[in-house]
C-alpha cells in the first residue's frame, strides 16, 4: 500500500473514530443493555455492538476490497496478508459499563499481518492517538514520544491487567507475575484498556505494559502508536510481536522490554486468535 492510500485510510479512520466518540458519550449514563461473553467479567454492551456495526458499514463502503476483524463479530480471527481493518469498538468495556473514563475506540489496519496504522480515540479523556508506519505518533495532532530516561525496572512505572478471564491458570499467572515484578519497580497500575495502556507508554506516562490473554483487536492499532513513538512492542518471551498470540510487552525501549520479559515467571500459551 502506498503512502497516499495509507493517508486516505487514516483520514477516514479518524473521522469515524470521532463519530464513535459521540456514540460513546451519548450512551454514557443511559442503560447500556449489558450481556456476558466468556465470563461474568467479560461484558459486551449494546453500544459495543452498535459501534462495530457502524464502523464495519462505513469502512466497507470506503474499502470494499479490504478484510475486517472486529471484537464483537469475528469468532475465528484468521488474520491474513490482505489489508485488514481491525476494530475494537470499545476497548475497556468494563470501564465503560462503570463510567470509568479510561476507555476508547481502537481502529487498526494490518498489511501482511503487520499493523501499519493505528487510531485510538478516548472521548472521555479527549485524547486522539494516531500513527502510520514510518510517520511518527501523535496525540491530538502533537508528536509524542516514549520516556527516554528509564533504563532499569527499578526506575520504571509499569502497567498490567488482570484481564477478563477467571480460570485458575490465568489467575495464577497474573498473581505470580505481579508478585515477581511488583516489588522490583516504582509501581504498577491496572487501568482496564489495553489500547490506552500502550498509548500511555507511547506518550511517556508509563515505561512498560504487559498482558496475557488479550486479542488482536486490543493491540493492533496501539502497537503502531507505540512503535512510532519510539517504543517497542514485542512478544513477552522476546522477539517480534505476533498479533495473534494473545500476549504483549510494550515498552519505552528494548532493554526494559527484555528486563520485564525475563522477570515474568509465567508466559501463558493461550489458544491463538
Ligand atoms: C479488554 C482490554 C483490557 C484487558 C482485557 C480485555 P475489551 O478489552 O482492553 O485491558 O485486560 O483482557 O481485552 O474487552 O474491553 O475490549
Amino acid at each position: 500500500m502506498d503512502s497516499k492510500e495509507l493517508l486516505r485510510c487514516q483520514q477516514i479512520a479518524v473521522s469515524l473514530a470521532i463519530k464513535v466518540g459521540q456514540m460513546m458519550t451519548n450512551a454514557s449514563g443511559e442503560s447500556r443493555n449489558i450481556s456476558q461473553k466468556d465470563s461474568f467479567a467479560d461484558l459486551v454492551t449494546e453500544t459495543d455492538k452498535a459501534v462495530e456495526k457502524f464502523l464495519f458499514d462505513e469502512l466497507k463502503r470506503h474499502f470494499p476490497d479490504f478484510k475486517f476483524i472486529g471484537e464483537e463479530s469475528s469468532s475465528r480471527v484468521g488474520l491474513t496478508s490482505e489489508p485488514t481493518w481491525i476494530i475494537d469498538p470499545i476497548d475497556g468495556t468494563m470501564n465503560f459499563v462503570h463510567t470509568f473514563p479510561f476507555t476508547c475506540v481502537s481502529i487498526g489496519l494490518t498489511v501482511d499481518k503487520i499493523a501499519v496504522l493505528g487510531v485510538v480515540f478516548s472521548p472521555f479523556l479527549s485524547k486522539l492517538y494516531t500513527a502510520m508506519k514510518g510517520c511518527g505518533a501523535y496525540c491530538n495532532g502533537r508528536p509524542i514520544s516514549v520516556s527516554k530516561n528509564c533504563n532499569s525496572l527499578k526506575e520504571a512505572l509499569l502497567v498490567c491487567e488482570f484481564g477478563n478471564q477467571r480460570d485458575e491458570e490465568k489467575r495464577n499467572a497474573v498473581f505470580r507475575n505481579l508478585e515477581s515484578v511488583g516489588w522490583l519497580c516504582h509501581g504498577i497500575r491496572c487501568m482496564g484498556s489495553a489500547a490506552l495502556n500502550l498509548c500511555y507508554v507511547a506518550e511517556g506516562f508509563a515505561d512498560a505494559y504487559w498482558e496475557f490473554g488479550l486479542h488482536v483487536w486490543d493491540m493492533a492499532a496501539a502497537a503502531v502508536v507505540l512503535t512510532e513513538a519510539g517504543g517497542v512492542a514485542v512478544d513477552t518471551k522476546g522477539g517480534p510481536l505476533d498479533l495473534t498470540n494473545r500476549r504483549i510487552i510494550g515498552a519505552c525501549n528494548q532493554s526494559i522490554a527484555d528486563q520485564l520479559g525475563n522477570t515474568l515467571p509465567i508466559h501463558l500459551e493461550l489458544e491463538r486468535d
